[in-house]
């Protein structure tokens, strides 16, 4: 069957990124890029694109009809930091985009869908470190609670109505190409931007905060091999704990040191630092591992290096 995906928040990190390999994969024309804003030039000129805001349900399932959509990836949200601050949105757009993406597939619409959960979905009563798959999610942010409320949605739609629907608990996820929307873990991209163009970063979170990452090039590779995954394998239907590397402010500051001498890290924590305390450090991931072959590639040193050398070609470029 020849599958036609819509993916809805194509403009943010994720999406910008997204997009393109999935047209790598099944065709320019059949993968549909959508958003309340325009796409990289990139995502616009290589494949159609549609104007979507989700909460507008009835445009939805135009659009759904209008290209005969098998596959939804839904990744328009608003996330940590700013659902914190405009908390009645977050719960808005982030539960009632899951509600109209859920019941295109309960109404038979689509065949399968793609919803990120996140680490915010565990708290600080959640033990931190190598943070199980099945434990403890008291989050105590919207954002979190959201994320909670969506994996337990995911689950009673797959055994109430069959929908076929994968997650993963994305780590903060670092990548050169699309900006970050707002989340707690935005310093670990900012950083390489600010220290190639001015040589230093004022990070918002501690020094010694550890928080699970990933690089894109993982994250999107994950993302593709569970949505191809045979059904039966895919034994977790609320959402995959998934895990990258993890590390410190401190530990990428010397990482970037590398590349970058002379250097210059000052820390100026914000609100966003209670949120990061509230999170694990690292995560185990051994059910991704066992179920659908999930590996990393990428380690910290690996990481830098690849963003170092793409970012100063970009900023090279547009100098
Ligand atoms: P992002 O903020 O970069 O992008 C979200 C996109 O959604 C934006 O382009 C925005 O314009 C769009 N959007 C907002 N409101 C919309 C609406 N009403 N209708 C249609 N589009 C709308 O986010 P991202 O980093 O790409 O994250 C995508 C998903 O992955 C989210 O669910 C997020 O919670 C999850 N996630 C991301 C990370 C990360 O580090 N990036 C980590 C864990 C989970
Ligand atoms: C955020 O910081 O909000 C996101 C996430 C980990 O969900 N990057």
């Amino acid at each position: 069957m020849k599958e036609r995906i819509l993916i809805i928040g194509s403009s943010g990190q994720i999406g910008t990124e997204l997009v393109m390999e999935l047209r790598k994969i099944y065709g320019e024309n059949n993968v549909i890029a959508s958003d309340i804003r325009p796409s990289s030039k990139d995502v616009m000129s290589s494949g159609p694109f549609e104007t979507l805001d989700i909460l507008d349900e009835q445009l939805l399932r135009t659009i759904v009809k209008k290209y005969k959509v098998t596959q939804v990836y839904l990744l328009a949200a608003l996330l940590s930091a700013t659902a914190e601050k405009n908390i009645e949105l977050g719960w808005e757009l982030n539960m009632r985009s899951h509600s109209h993406v859920l019941d295109l597939a309960k109404d038979g619409l689509i065949k399968k869908i793609f919803w990120p959960s996140s680490i915010a979905v565990f708290g600080p009563t959640t033990p931190k470190e190598n943070t199980p798959q099945y434990t403890v999610t008291e989050p105590n942010t919207v954002y979190g609670i959201t994320k909670q409320a969506g994996e337990r949605w995911n689950e009673y739609y797959f055994n109430k109505f069959g929908v076929d629907i994968r997650s993963l608990r994305y780590p903060g996820l670092i990548g050169w190409k699309g900006a970050p929307g707002g989340g707690t873990t935005d310093y670990a991209v900012d950083i390489f931007h600010q220290a190639i163009k001015y040589g230093k970063y004022k990070s918002f979170l501690a020094e010694n905060t550890v928080l699970p990452m990933m690089y894109m090039p993982d994250a999107i590779r994950a993302t593709i091999e569970l949505m191809e995954a045979p059904a039966k394998q895919v034994k977790i239907r609320s959402s995959y704990n998934l895990s990258g590397i993890s590390f410190t402010p401190k530990q990428i500051a010397e990482k970037v040191s590398k590349y970058i001498p002379n250097f210059e890290m000052t820390y100026n924590t914000d609100f966003r630092q209670v949120i990061a305390d509230s999170w694990p450090s690292s995560i185990d991931d051994s059910h991704a591992k066992k179920d659908w072959d999930w590996e990393a590639k990428y380690d910290l040193e690996k990481m830098t290096s690849d963003m170092m050398k793409n970012l100063k070609k970009q900023y090279t470029i547009s100098a």
